[in-house]
C-alpha cells in the first residue's frame, strides 16, 4: 500500500529552434507551453537542454562568437523575463536548459529548476560532455561540447522543491548510471533533463533506430532501479537540415513509460504522478541501506577507465 501523493508534471518538446530564430520567438513558444502545462494542471514543466538557442556544438566557431551569439550572461535575462513573469502569475515552475557564460568567462552547459513563484531554487552544470573540442574537418556536423563548455563544477545536486526532492542532469548524462545512483542516493523521487540527441552521430556507429532504443532503455533502466519517476524533454526534428531524435517521456519507477511525444514539434505532455509509486522499489528490490555493499563498489570511485582485473582475495 503507498501513499498519494501527486505532482502534476509536464515535459514540454521542443521542435527546432534554427540559426535564425530569435531568443524572444523561442521564449514565446516555451512561455505558451508553459500555459498549456499549467492548464492541463501541471506544477512543472520541463524544457529541453539549450532550449533558447539552437544545438550550436554541431557548428565550428571561436570560443568568443560562440559566446556572444549563443550563450546567456544572467538568467532571468531581459529576453528571459517573461518565462519566469508567466510562471509566477500561474503558479508553475519549471526546469530550463541553457548555455551559461559566467562573469568570470567560464561557459557551462547548465539547467535551472525555477519554483512555483519563478524563483530560481536550484542550478545543474552538465557533467558528462559527449563530442570533442577539435574541428573534424571532414565530418558533416561537429560536437563540440567539449570545446565550447567546462565539465560542471556544481556535482549531482538534489533540491527539495515541489513538495518532493528533485535531482536535474542533461542529455547525455541520462546514459550514466551513476548520474542517477547519486540522486538516489539523495532520496530524489524525480529526475528531470533535457536533451539535444542528433539521430546520426560522428563518433559512433548507432544506427537512428537504436538511438531511440538506447534514449528509452536508458530512462526506463535508470527508474527502475533508483525507484524514481523521469521527466525528458527533447528538442528535436531538423534543426537548419540536422536531425534530432524526439521521444520526450515521462516514465515511472516501474519502468513503465505513462507518456510520450507523438510529433517532432513543440508539443506538452503531461502526468498527473504519484511520487510515493517509487517507495515499493526503494523499500524491497532496491533497499539500498539493506543491500547494497559499498564495499565492493570502490573501483566505481577509483577508475575512470576500465583496467586490469583485480587480484581475487586470498
Ligand atoms: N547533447 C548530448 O549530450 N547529446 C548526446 C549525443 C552526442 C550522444 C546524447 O547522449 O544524446
Amino acid at each position: 500500500m503507498t501513499n498519494d501523493r501527486r505532482l502534476g508534471l509536464a515535459v514540454a518538446q521542443m521542435g527546432p529552434v534554427n540559426l535564425a530564430d530569435t531568443r524572444k520567438s523561442v521564449v514565446a513558444r516555451l512561455v505558451e507551453m508553459l500555459r498549456e502545462g499549467a492548464s492541463r494542471g501541471a506544477e512543472l514543466v520541463v524544457f529541453p537542454e539549450t532550449a533558447l538557442t539552437t544545438f550550436f556544438p554541431r557548428y565550428w566557431m571561436s570560443d568568443e562568437e560562440a559566446t556572444e551569439r549563443f550563450f546567456e550572461t544572467s538568467m532571468p535575462s531581459a529576453a528571459t523575463q517573461p518565462l519566469f513573469d508567466v510562471a509566477r502569475q500561474l503558479s508553475v515552475g519549471f526546469y530550463l536548459g541553457y548555455a551559461e557564460a559566467t562573469p568570470e568567462g567560464r561557459r557551462f552547459n547548465t539547467a535551472i529548476l525555477v519554483d512555483r513563484s519563478g524563483k530560481i531554487v536550484g542550478k545543474y552544470r552538465k557533467i558528462h560532455l559527449p563530442g570533442h573540442s577539435d574541428h573534424k574537418v571532414e565530418a558533416p556536423f561537429q560536437h563540440l561540447e567539449k570545446k565550447y563548455f567546462e565539465v560542471g563544477d556544481l556535482g549531482i545536486p538534489v533540491f527539495e522543491a515541489f513538495n518532493t526532492r528533485v535531482g536535474m542532469c542533461l542529455c547525455n548524462d541520462r546514459r550514466w548510471p551513476e548520474t542517477w545512483r547519486v540522486m538516489a542516493l539523495q532520496s530524489a523521487e524525480l529526475g528531470i533533463l533535457g536533451y539535444n540527441t542528433p539521430s546520426w552521430n560522428i563518433h559512433w556507429n548507432e544506427p537512428p533506430h537504436l538511438r531511440m532504443h538506447t534514449h528509452l532503455v536508458s530512462l526506463q533502466a535508470a527508474a527502475y532501479q533508483n525507484g524514481m519517476w523521469i521527466g525528458a524533454a527533447a528538442k528535436c526534428g531538423f534543426e537548419d537540415g540536422f536531425h534530432m531524435i524526439g521521444g520526450s517521456v515521462i516514465v515511472a519507477p516501474s519502468a513503465e513509460i505513462v507518456a510520450q511525444s507523438l510529433t517532432e514539434a513543440d508539443e506538452v505532455i503531461f502526468a498527473n504522478i504519484n511520487l510515493s509509486w517509487g517507495e515499493n522499489i526503494r523499500n524491497h528490490v532496491f533497499n539500498f541501506a539493506k543491500h547494497r555493499r559499498p564495499e565492493n563498489y570502490r573501483l566505481i570511485t577509483e577508475r575512470t577507465g576500465a583496467g586490469e582485473p583485480l587480484k581475487p582475495a586470498a
